[in-house]
């Protein structure tokens, strides 16, 4: 009798097993890809797309007209910046070679306000110079051993207690290893950023942050269709492009908005929307971001709107295990940036972002880039680890895991020298 429950058992818990790893996360196999079609990008309800007049005045806007309503919901309206504060400036920043700028940009509406810290290092030159703009996760002072780096625009030793709970002193410099700040300098562009708590908390909680200075009365949360997290985020470096269009040490026309995870998926969305931003660049952005939701690699639409709800619009989570009906797929996403050159990075074990999916983004994007006379891609197969492709779109697997890098910058650099110097 034994002896034949035992096998039972052994088949049983092997069932369970592969049950768990096919609802799980160890998904990771191209062969588990389902069968899929993609929303045609050059097909409209006029017919086919021929040129790009055609493209800008049917396509383009019905694209992202479908993602804001379905995927990352509309800004209901419109905010100025309504002051700027200069918070700290210092002429000799980094042994003399830079500008330190640190300043708040003010929001109102009615009797709510909020304000978030903006810091900038810019290097000194006769010229205005091009600028590198993107979010942090720990903090602006995180990115640099910089003990004058304000935290969360306070001095340390004026900081509340509460002020505390978002930001860590010790937090100071600790992720310089994803911010070359000298080598950015060095090669003439000035750094900008701003950390993304600031703009929205990172929390499943709409009464903080930007979104309650857009409620209509008695509103506590958006509409279905309304903004979640990552749009708040996208809508904010447009307001931080607005202060450096008058910024006179920063061509704000060569600006290049970059973003790490959900923070490249809010820099694709910013870029998608502002056609100010002269170059977008993806790092490792994913299931959202530059990867195609239908192959349901890593992590999947369904995941991503359980763990992280205040991310989209609450009309994304009817996707849940349902992306064929998405009337778009992420290749859309980054054929709104054309005709602007547009940059895609992965990373070989970064399976949770599913790097095939975000090159073939990259790929069927190029249709789109065609129609503006771009035509050499080099994307018929997916490369080599650390072969990086810099056409019109570029796109590196970098070798190794869900991170940003000297490697990934070093790439980042050169594609902006290549298409703005
Ligand atoms: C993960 C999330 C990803 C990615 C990442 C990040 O937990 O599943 O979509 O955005 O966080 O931002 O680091």
């Amino acid at each position: 009798m034994k002896i034949k429950i035992i096998p039972l058992l052994v088949l049983l818990i092997l069932f369970s097993w592969t049950n768990a790893q096919k609802n799980g996360k160890q998904i990771n196999s191209e062969s588990d890809v389902p069968s899929y079609q993609l929303p045609k990008l050059l097909e409209s309800d006029r017919g086919s797309i021929k040129n790009k007049a055609q493209w800008e005045k049917y396509r383009r806007p019905q694209i992202l007209e479908q993602f804001a309503s379905q995927v990352y919901g509309k800004v209901p309206g419109q905010l100025p910046i309504d002051r700027i504060e200069v918070l700290e400036m210092e002429t000799e920043a980094l042994g003399g070679k830079a500008i330190r700028k640190q300043l708040m940009l003010h929001f109102k509406k009615g009797d709510r306000s909020m304000g978030f810290p903006v810091l900038h290092y810019i290097p000194k030159r006769k010229q205005k110079v091009p600028v590198f703009m993107g979010y942090n996760f720990l903090g602006n002072h995180s990115i640099a051993e910089d003990p004058f780096i304000l935290i969360d625009g306070k001095k340390e030793d004026e900081m509340e207690k509460e002020d505390l709970s978002n930001f860590k002193p010790e937090s100071r410099g600790s992720r310089v290893s994803r911010w070359p700040v000298e080598e950015i300098i060095n090669a003439g562009y000035a750094l900008l950023t701003v950390n993304y708590n600031t703009v929205d908390p990172d929390i499943d909680d709409f009464s903080n942050g930007i979104h309650p200075l857009f409620y209509q009365e008695n509103q506590t949360a958006p509409e279905p269709d309304q903004w979640g997290a990552l749009a708040a985020w996208a809508w904010a470096m447009s307001r931080v492009l607005d202060y450096l269009e008058a910024e006179p040490l920063i061509s704000a026309d060569k600006a290049i908005l970059f973003g790490h995870s959900r923070l490249g998926k809010a820099a694709l969305w910013a870029g998608a929307n502002d056609p100010r931003f002269s170059i977008v660049i993806s790092n490792n952005s994913g299931c959202g971001g530059a990867a195609i939701s239908r192959r349901r690699f890593g992590e999947k639409v369904v995941d991503i709107n359980t763990k992280f709800p205040h991310w989209f619009a609450k009309n994304f989570h009817q996707y849940n295990d349902n992306e064929s009906e998405l009337p778009v797929d992420q290749h859309m996403l980054v054929a709104l940036m054309a005709p602007r050159p547009v940059y895609i990075a992965s990373a070989s074990k970064d399976d949770w972002a599913d790097p095939k999916g975000e090159f073939l983004s990259a790929k069927y994007a190029t249709s789109v880039y065609q129609l503006y006379g771009f035509k050499e891609f080099n994307f018929d197969r997916f490369p080599k680890v650390n072969s990086p492709i810099h056409k019109r779109i570029g796109y590196h697997l970098r070798e190794g895991k869900h991170n940003i890098t000297h490697y990934d910058w070093d790439q980042f650099i050169k594609f902006a020298n290549q298409h703005l110097k």
